[in-house]
């Protein structure tokens, strides 16, 4: 029985539970999960600042069971050539993304799940919980 391969697309800054959710659910949709983490060059490009740089996001995102392999978003177009070159089956997203014109496209290429966002969490708040002045 062929792999199923899943691909999922985010910043993952300040790692919490609405994260970890979204990986678990999306790692129960195949056998191997991808994680596509945007770069800060590529935040920047989404108007975003993260709290932790690139390497710690993926160090992060690398110690989790669900996760397979991280590999860097850099751009918002590369995501026909990514669901080709890791023959990825599934592409899964959060809610917030559902009928986004960014992801949509990608039905031609494989399967697309949006999943429902984990409420209460966001990467937001705990910046405004723990009052972390806003990323330089
Ligand atoms: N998420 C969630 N529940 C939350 C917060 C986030 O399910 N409470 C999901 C989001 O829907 C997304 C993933 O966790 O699927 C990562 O969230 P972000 O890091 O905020 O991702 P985003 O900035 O939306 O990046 O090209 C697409 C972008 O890279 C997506």
């Amino acid at each position: 029985m062929a792999i199923k391969r899943v691909l999922t697309y985010g910043t993952f800054d300040l790692l919490h539970y609405g994260h970890i959710r979204l990986l678990q659910r999306a790692a129960a949709l195949g056998d191997y999960l991808i994680v596509a983490l945007s770069t800060d060059e590529f935040n920047a490009l989404k108007g975003k600042t993260s709290f932790y740089p690139y390497e710690v996001r993926k160090e992060m995102l690398e110690a989790i069971r669900y996760v397979d392999l991280v590999i860097p978003e850099d751009s918002w177009e590369q995501k026909a050539e990514d669901v080709r070159e890791y023959h990825v089956d599934t592409v899964v997203m959060g809610g917030d993304w559902a009928g986004s014109d960014r992801f949509e496209f990608l039905r031609d290429e494989c399967e697309l799940v949006y999943l429902d966002r984990t409420e209460g969490i966001s990467t937001t708040q705990v910046k405004k919980g723990l009052r972390i002045e806003d990323a330089k």
